[in-house]
């Protein structure tokens, strides 16, 4: 399954892991990179030591090309960025904000940059700034979320640039695929479908909370503080949402959320921590590994593609 993407990056499946937050570490990204996708290390808000130790554990464990995000709220942000050059990564993706700042640096040393955008608008921005592709993410997406779907956004970026473009938020098989081929997209990113892998280093709970999700299932908090992140609904999203439609300040909700993420994947706290999933939880049934997952995925847009 051959694309601009796949060409783009040398891998084989046009399958790229979400850069989730305390959850895309090395076993799970070498895994996905030896599967052929594109297996992603989240720098999120690790100390940069921690990010540039990742890496070279990565490096152990695959001979595939791999990416890290850079989440762009972090105040490591700057540090992230040269440790990237520093360690030859050759893909990086990027969440929560512009990467415009760090451009000329990862091009000049050769990295591809695959920004995450919510809008036209950034998509065009950033394609100006030298993006080599970009992730449309919709907000089907668990996590940090922008307010558009990603059936309305992916053609809508399409067609305002010329670089390849990534479809995320709401793909989990083989159907989001070809859904995502057909709106014009080069290839996929799945965070959620790759939560639950075997390979990912993330507590039994958290990972039977998604299992067990229906469709229905998760929440959206933080609309009103400009930092809207969608999760699994709980006892800690009920507090949340309650204290944000008494109008609480910014500053109480952030300090609700502190460290809330870490709680739910390491200490497999999934009442009062944050179950970041995306809408398509529902749909995931069961463990696999990542090969599976891929393997799964690419057959079964295959015969959807041959029989369209
Ligand atoms: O970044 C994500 N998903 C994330 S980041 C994250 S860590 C976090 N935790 C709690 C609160 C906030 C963050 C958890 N999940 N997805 C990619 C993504 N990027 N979605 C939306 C955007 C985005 C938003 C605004 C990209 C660019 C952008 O630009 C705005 C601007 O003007 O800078």
């Amino acid at each position: 399954m051959q694309t601009k993407l796949t060409n783009l990056l040398g891998i084989r499946y046009p399958v790229i892991q979400g850069g989730m937050a305390w959850v895309a570490e090395y076993h799970l990204a070498s895994a996905v990179s030896n599967a052929g996708g594109l297996g992603i290390i989240a720098a999120a808000s690790a100390p940069p030591e921690v990010v540039r130790d990742q890496i070279r554990q990565m490096k152990k464990l695959t001979d595939q090309p791999f990416g890290v995000n850079v989440m762009m709220l972090n105040p490591n942000a700057p540090e992230v960025a040269k440790i990237i050059v520093e360690e030859g990564v050759p893909v990086v993706t990027t969440g929560a904000g512009s990467p415009a700042a760090y451009m000329e640096m990862w091009k000049n040393a050769g990295v591809k940059v695959l920004p995450v955008v919510a809008s036209v608008a950034m998509a065009k921005l950033l394609q100006r700034e030298g993006a080599d592709a970009v992730i449309a993410e919709g907000m089907e997406a668990g996590g940090h979320i922008g307010h558009t779907t990603t059936m309305a956004l992916v053609p809508q970026v399409c067609d305002a640039v010329d670089i390849p473009v990534v479809a995320a938020g709401g793909i989990a098989d083989g159907r989001g695929l070809c859904a995502a081929l057909m709106l014009g997209a080069q290839g996929v990113q799945m965070g959620t479908a790759f939560l639950v892998a075997k390979e990912a280093q993330v507590h039994e709970n958290y990972k039977n909370r998604v299992i067990k999700a229906k469709d229905i299932d998760t929440v959206i908090t933080g609309l009103s503080t400009g930092h809207p992140v969608r999760c699994l609904r709980n006892d800690m999203t009920k507090a949340y949402l309650k204290l944000e439609q008494e109008g609480a300040p910014f500053e109480e909700l952030e300090q609700l959320t502190l460290g809330t993420l870490r709680k739910a994947v390491i200490d497999g706290d999934v009442t009062n921590g944050t179950v970041m999933a995306g809408q398509i939880a529902g749909m995931i049934k069961e463990p696999k590994t990542c090969e599976e997952i891929i393997t799964q995925l690419v057959a079964q847009a295959d015969r959807l593609w041959e029989q369209r």
